[in-house]
């Protein structure tokens, strides 16, 4: 049976030891409240962090581990000092403020900790593909974990690769702080499909992938290395069933009530969130103290609850917020307090299922006002709490749940005066009025609760998985046996891509020149007597020869409009007729001018506008005014190529299919052959390869070819060993 496979990084249960006993105890935070109803169906295995397991004993290992497995978990240990680079340092200390737009907060020299993120992501895409079976979903969860899908693609291309990011993704001026901004977004475009919380947060990643790796856009979704990546919005929703039967529940109720009475005010005005620097504390109390401040008849009638819960403890970011909470609570507290009132109630710790449920009962006020927040649960439960539809929220529009709780009061939380305002207009709104709102927020909440949450993102990874080209090999042997049979062949052609396939790419053409090791490497191969070696390029001919010409090897330029045999001379596959070239010469030559960055490579028998390095906007601005000019505009005898960021117009007819044909010629039966290439103009010699071929995919993407290897140095130690 497929199953789901959730990765996140802490199971929603951590393991607590006590001599060789052990006790799973519920993880806090929004992700394992969510996702728990998901895992609860059955179908799931769950693989994250069960906590320090450092100092277990063996006893008290072999008891996690039962007491683990029986809940369909898997555990990933962790060292202390992992944790302490991967998580405190990287994960919590960088990319959490970074994504919060909190960038002073931001580590200053973390290059070491992220070595060891790097790290600790390849060993969870180990757990995962260790773990995998043909047909699991593999979902994939938050910033701790966001070079896993990429890493988990390599090792199985085929697999359903949902990420979903639980905090928001940042502008892409803000995102590109980050030293490893590509690799991070490499490793989420791994995914079929990426989840976040807002249509804006989904725009930021399309936006950033285009900017940073070159991935083209188009509606929801991205090409990116000949994938297709959906990226979009599933705000994550709540057990609001759950939410509101523990609310209507007997002693709940009752706690409700007892603490309104003991807090001996008209007014409970409440905050619940993690003690975090995101979740706009300060600025929340200083509000507080101006509605005092401004209208002072609310004095000694209205109370502010604010639960703190401990987090993140072991940071001295944390520590030192906490203190200037402190601090600021004791401040308010002695500017206005009396001896019957204290206007702040300031709790640092973690309450209980129902008691929060009291809370949110007894609430006649929420203040949700992070700086910034993903999502934010608290907002969402205190709506599904509300079975009276009485209560006002004031909710941030900086948190992801602004965009769905259009009811609530809306605050900007920088917005000291402001918020201040809202609080008391929240305070003196009629009852009817707090009921209309109350009841349309309540009605959102509802609709998208969780189970809707996680039943459309699964749905739609399965749909973005079925639309993603097929990556499947059609190999019946594996690659090594492939090769054995090439070996032992008394004859063989061996036809090669040079760029991507020989050689890794360089910023400029001029500077992917082969080393020494790799002239040697073809010269060895090619003098050996029964092996033809081709390079089957899309390069000029002058580069070929002025690179490559001293070698007893076959050339092959301008994807096959030139051929060289060993030992031979060029010869062209039709006459060129550089008079059909001058249309397009003029419309690239206008292009250039207009475009900075971009570049016209002249080729004999072809033309090609280069625009990689371009502004993504304008280039493709620029890109589809030049294609539609020259698809109006070109002679038949001429046809137009849309390559990875290059425009290119060549003969009609001429592809590296025609000159896999013309090389092997009718002799192909009598040699093995290997045919290797990375891109789009490769597939062609592909489907043009001789029954029995090894085809041969270097790099990710669909692929017509048999087999796949990661990069150029795969290729090099496969021809070595042919030599
Ligand atoms: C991240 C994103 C996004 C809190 N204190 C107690 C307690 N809680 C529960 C709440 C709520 C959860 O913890 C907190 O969730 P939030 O969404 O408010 O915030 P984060 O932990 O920062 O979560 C956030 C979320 O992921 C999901 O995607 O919404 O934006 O930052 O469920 O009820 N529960 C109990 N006692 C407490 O003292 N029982």
């Amino acid at each position: 049976m497929a199953r789901d496979l959730i990765v996140s990084n802490r199971l929603p249960v951590t393991v607590d030891l006590d001599g060789d006993d052990v006790e799973l105890r519920p993880s806090s935070g929004g992700l394992a409240s969510a996702l728990a109803g998901v895992h609860a169906r059955g179908e799931s295995l769950w693989l994250g962090w069960p906590g320090d397991l450092g100092r277990a004993s063996a006893a008290a290992r072999a008891h996690a581990a039962d007491a683990l497995h029986t809940r369909r978990l898997v555990p990933i240990e962790l060292s202390a000092s992992e944790v302490s680079r991967y998580y405190d340092g990287l994960a919590n200390g960088v990319l959490w403020p970074l994504f919060h737009y909190l960038t002073d907060v931001v580590r200053r020299d973390p290059g070491r900790d992220w070595a060891v993120y790097r790290e600790v992501n390849e060993r969870f895409a180990a757990q995962i593909a260790a773990t995998w079976r043909p047909g699991d979903r593999i979902w994939i969860h938050d910033y701790h974990l966001m070079l896993v899908p990429g890493l988990v693609r390599r090792r199985l291309p085929g697999a359903a690769i949902g990420f979903f990011l639980h905090i928001p993704f940042p502008a892409a001026e803000v995102f590109r702080i980050l030293p490893w901004r590509e690799e991070l977004l490499r490793g989420v475009l791994g995914a079929d499909l990426v989840g976040l919380h807002t249509a804006d947060y989904a725009h930021q990643v399309r936006y950033a992938a285009t900017q940073l790796v070159g991935a083209e856009e188009l509606g929801d979704e991205l090409t990116y290395e000949d994938r297709r990546v959906r990226v979009g919005a599933y705000p994550i929703g709540i057990d609001a069933h759950h939410h509101a039967s523990q609310a209507d529940a007997p002693e709940v109720i009752g706690q409700a009530s007892e603490w309104k009475a003991s807090a001996r005010v008209e007014r409970v005005v409440l905050g619940v969130d993690r003690l975090d620097y995101t979740k706009g504390l300060p600025r929340r109390l200083l509000s507080f103290e101006r509605l005092l401040e401004r209208w002072p008849a609310w004095r000694e009638r209205v109370q502010l609850v604010q639960l703190a819960v401990p987090t993140r403890e072991r940071s001295a970011e944390y520590d030192t917020f906490r203190r200037d909470v402190n601090e600021l609570v004791g401040r308010i507290n002695g500017r206005f307090g009396t001896p019957v009132w204290t206007p702040i109630q300031f709790m640092y710790r973690s309450v209980s299922a129902t008691e929060l449920a009291a809370l949110y009962r007894a609430a006649d006020v929420m203040l949700v006002t992070p700086l910034r927040d993903g999502m934010n649960l608290v907002a969402k439960e205190y709506c599904a709490s509300r079975t009276d539809e009485h209560g006002v929220l004031v909710l941030s529009e900086l948190a992801g749940a602004a965009a769905e709780l259009r009811e609530a009061l809306l605050v900007n939380p920088y917005d000291v005066d402001g918020t201040a305002g809202a609080i008391r207009r929240a305070l003196e709104m009629s009852a009817p009025e707090q009921q209309a709102r109350m009841t349309a927020l309540r009605g959102t909440v509802f609709r998208n609760d969780v189970r809707a949450w996680a039943g459309r993102f699964l749905d739609d990874l399965d749909a973005a998985h079925a639309a993603a080209p097929v990556i499947a090999s059609g190999a019946s042997t594996p690659l090594d046996a492939a090769l054995a049979v090439l070996r032992a062949a008394p004859r063989r052609a061996l036809l090669l891509d040079y760029d991507g396939t020989l050689v890794s790419f360089a910023s400029m053409p001029e500077l992917a020149f082969p080393d020494e090791e790799l002239r040697a490497l073809l010269r060895a191969l090619g003098t050996a007597g029964h092996t033809e070696v081709h390079l089957v390029s899309g390069r000029s001919r002058a580069s070929l020869d002025a690179w490559f010409g001293d070698l007893p090897i076959g050339l092959c330029a301008e994807h096959g409009y030139w051929l060289r045999p060993p030992g031979g001379v060029w010869e062209a596959v039709a006459d060129a007729s550089p008079d059909s070239l001058a249309v397009a010469q003029v419309a690239m030559t206008r292009a250039s001018a207009r475009t900075p960055g971009s570049f016209i490579e002249t080729k004999g028998s072809s033309l090609a506008w280069h625009y990689r390095m371009v502004e993504p906007r304008l280039a493709a601005r620029r890109a589809a005014e030049l294609r539609q000019q020259l698809s109006a505009s070109l002679p038949p005898s001429l046809a137009l190529l849309d390559g990875a960021k290059v425009i290119e117009v060549r003969m009609r007819g001429v592809d590296k299919g025609g000159a896999v044909r013309r090389i092997l010629g009718e002799g192909a039966a009598d040699r093995a052959v290997l045919i290797a290439g990375d891109d789009r103009t490769d597939e062609d010699m592909f489907a043009a390869a001789p029954p029995g071929a090894i085809t041969l995919r270097v790099g990710a993407g669909a692929s017509g070819a048999a087999y796949r290897v990661d990069g150029p140095d795969d290729v090099r130690a496969l021809l070595r060993g042919l030599r």
